[in-house]
């Protein structure tokens, strides 16, 4: 009887809407806990997840109910089912190869990252895609055995424009739902795999589109005279260099160290009488380092990605969202690795414990001319050994040796801490620091986490020096962006000794400051300096201690050591710092006393008009380079544009092992260096996870067994015995 029931149901349209929503929601349901890895965590999420498919669902198949006649509505309705299947399917294969998500760019072939789908994809296929496509065939079969049929009678379009409106507002409790956990979760877009967690696949695609064309759009709006505006500015902005710091770190291995959320109040600061950080202060106050006192973030939404995209690009990020999200798969640029490959023959790598695809960063870093990106995907990442956004900050230096002792020197070479992120929490056995005592938890555990860094800062620093890496390299020491927000700066207030009831922007402002830090091997003439100046002006200072003259470059910062230096640090919102003012919005302070200037004389309107004037027009121009892709129609003398295509982000330890076989005694590693020896004994770390480290974790030899399989396809029987003699490629995934 009730089947009867059900099966008359089915036979109407309405019968026929249902089962096709139901359908579809089931595979992608079961597609997300196969085939995709979402890092869905607690019941919200999983609720949001369970639900996401659903409102697209209804919204797409409900344009079927518009149309009146039988046969043309079926068939309507069951293409819309066909072509969201072709997504679905498309995007798992997809993701089996890049662990991504299909953009636009990618489906259209334009994305010149990333290929997309090609006949060998059709290798990746797997018997449970029946799970995609089998209900395709079993409808076919419905209809020609006439289980199921066409039902003649329109939908009533008020019921159709009902179902229209209530698919509407299960999108907006949809990107509510995401929006509450992950806020901003639509303007600074931090990971592909975030938009289809919170909202679903067919949303991110759209999404996607809609991003894809408005970029589109301001693209082909460039014009030559935009370009011109742009190097007129370059051109007088250009600082040249001091003579004295010019080249002195020439051919110089570069190692920068990205300190997450790291702040500089936290330099020679004592909580409850304890230093939190004695590490970073020893090399702070030493003559080692030239730290600077006056470096400030200029980050926008972008975070992190901003704080990279200015330190190795010398141009800014987007008034709203990443630029590295928004405009990096496409974008030219002429970021740090690719000039100092060119110039110079160095080799690069990024060395991160988060999933390559945060911050689009799979794909920006081919861009900018990395070479060799090794991610979450090239370390141990059982869960024992991470925290929020990835590996624990000590494992992550300790395992990255293994790979930079293989990288050919000179490298530039970028290590992206993680542990120190809000709401910076760390495990029991990590935590050896008190925290502070104020009724913010994210701000008592700063400290803790921003201890924890330095421990592992001081362990990976222990090594360099062992392994003679110290003595040859320009290490720099960066914060990304404030830790503690302007709001929770309030209960920060008295810890540095200040009231809350008088804290202002004009403190948020100084608060802003982050360390910069740079050793130059051989020099111990550092200290601390005090020019004013931003993460913008970075890579000219860099490229001028190596050697490099920056002149050629669109680069909106200057170098820091120049006589010529411009001291004027514009924020992302249009306020900015002098070394003797602070201007937000039109409110003018003194850096001395914090006060308001609030009659200023002629000779400060003018300073500040001028000051101003600079700021917006280098940020102005910073957009419309970004935004119009200008660099693509500028290419500096000598310069050869990156081809992202030149990069392949897999199998990177494989492919550093069979450089070194392949250079023989002309080898520079580290390695090759040591008598083709490992140097990780060098190493001493106190974390926990290390001494207890299962050796049958399958986890362990991923990355390993990854450059197994790489090595074995490239079937040179000498590099697999040198592998197999020393370099701890798990019997286990070798027998593979
Ligand atoms: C994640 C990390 C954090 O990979 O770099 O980025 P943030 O949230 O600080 O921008
Ligand atoms: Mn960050």
């Amino acid at each position: 009887m009730r089947f009867k029931k059900i099966h008359q149901f089915l036979n109407t349209r309405w019968g026929y809407f249902t089962l096709l929503t139901f359908l579809f929601w089931l595979k992608t349901i079961l597609v997300y806990f196969i085939d995709f890895h979402l890092g869905v965590k607690g019941m919200y999420q999983y609720f949001v997840l369970l639900i996401n498919p659903i409102a697209t669902t209804l919204l797409l198949l409900g344009l079927a109910l518009y149309v009146k006649r039988g046969v043309p509505a079926y068939i309507f309705m069951t293409l819309i089912y066909i072509a969201n299947t072709a997504l679905l399917m498309f995007n798992v294969i997809y993701y089996r190869e890049f662990t991504d998500f299909m953009t636009i760019n990618v489906m259209l072939g334009y994305s010149t990252v990333s290929q997309g789908l090609s006949s060998s994809s059709i290798s990746l296929l797997k018997p449970q895609d029946l799970i995609i496509v089998g209900d395709l065939i079993l409808l076919a079969i419905g209809f020609i055995t006439k289980f199921l049929k066409v039902d003649p009678r329109p939908v009533p379009k008020k019921q159709a424009v009902a179902m229209t409106s209530f698919s509407i507002f299960m999108l907006l409790f949809n990107i509510v739902l995401g929006e509450i956990d992950r806020p901003q979760l639509l303007t600074r877009t931090f990971d592909r795999e975030y938009l289809v967690k919170y909202l679903g696949l067919d949303t991110f695609t759209v999404y996607d589109a809609l991003k894809t064309a408005k970029n589109n759009h301001a693209r082909n709006s460039a014009e030559s005279s935009d370009l011109n505006k742009i190097l007129k500015f370059n051109r007088k902005n250009y600082a040249k260099p001091n003579p004295k710091m010019f080249g002195i770190a020439k051919k110089k291995n570069v190692i920068i160290i990205h300190l997450e959320s790291f702040q500089q109040f936290l330099i020679n600061f004592k909580l409850n009488g304890k230093e939190v950080t004695p590490f970073l202060n020893s090399l702070y106050n030493g003559k080692d380092f030239y730290s600077f006192d006056n470096f400030f973030n200029q980050v926008g939404q972008g975070k992190t990605s901003d704080a990279e995209n200015m330190m190795e690009t010398s141009t800014f990020g987007l008034p709203q969202g990443s630029l590295f999200s928004a405009l990096g798969s496409d974008n030219t640029f002429e970021g740090a690795p690719a000039i100092l490959n060119q110039t110079q023959g160095y080799s690069s790598a990024v060395f991160h414990g988060n999933n390559g695809s945060f911050w689009n960063r799979d794909n920006v870093y081919k861009n900018l001319g990395y070479q060799y990106f090794f991610d979450a995907s090239y370390f141990n990442t059982n869960s024992n050994n991470l925290t929020e956004y990835g590996m624990k900050d000590k494992l992550m230096f300790h395992d990255s040796v293994k790979y930079l002792e293989h990288m050919q020197q000179p490298f530039y070479v970028k290590f992206i801490t993680l542990s120190n992120h809000f709401p910076f929490v760390i495990d029991q056995k990590n935590q050896s620091f008190e925290p502070a005592n104020t009724d913010d938890s994210s701000v008592n555990n700063y400290f803790v986490t921003a201890h924890y860094l330095d421990q592992a800062l001081q362990q990976f620093f222990d090594y360099l020096k062992k392994s003679g890496l110290y003595n040859n390299s320009v290490i720099v020491l960066y914060g990304d962006h404030y830790g503690i927000s302007d709001t929770r700066n309030l209960k920060l207030a008295p810890l540095l000794g200040k009231s809350a009831s008088t804290w202002n922007s004009f403190d948020d402002a100084q608060m802003q400051r982050v360390p910069l830090m740079i050793h130059i091997p051989n020099d111990h003439n550092g200290g601390v300096q005090h020019q004013y100046g931003g993460e913008i002006d970075f890579l000219p200072t860099l490229l001028h201690l190596l050697g490099i003259n920056s002149e050629k470059y669109i680069q909106f910062g200057t170098d820091l050591f120049s006589p010529e230096h411009n001291q004027v640090v514009a924020f992302r919102n249009d306020n900015f710092v002098t070394p003797k003012y602070t201007v937000i919005g039109n409110t003018i302070y003194e850096n001395q006393t914090g006060q308001i200037i609030t009659h200023p004389s002629k000779e400060v309107k003018a300073e500040i008009a001028k000051d101003r004037k600079h700021v917006t027009e280098e940020l102005a121009l910073s957009d419309s380079l970004n935004n119009k892709n200008l660099l693509r129609y500028y290419v500096p003398k000598g310069f050869k544009p990156v081809d992202p295509k030149d990069f392949d982000y897999h199998n990177g330890y494989a492919k550093l092992l069979e450089q070194e076989q392949k250079l023989g005694n002309r080898s520079d590693s580290l390695w090759s260096e040591n008598h083709d020896k490992t140097t990780i004994d060098k190493y001493n770390s106190d974390a926990p996870e290390l001494q207890t480290t299962d050796k049958n974790d399958k986890n362990v030899s991923s990355a390993d067994s990854a450059a197994d399989k790489y090595l074995q396809s490239l079937s040179k029987g000498s590099i697999m015995s040198k592998v197999d003699a020393g370099e701890g490629i798990s019997s286990s995934s070798s027998s593979k």
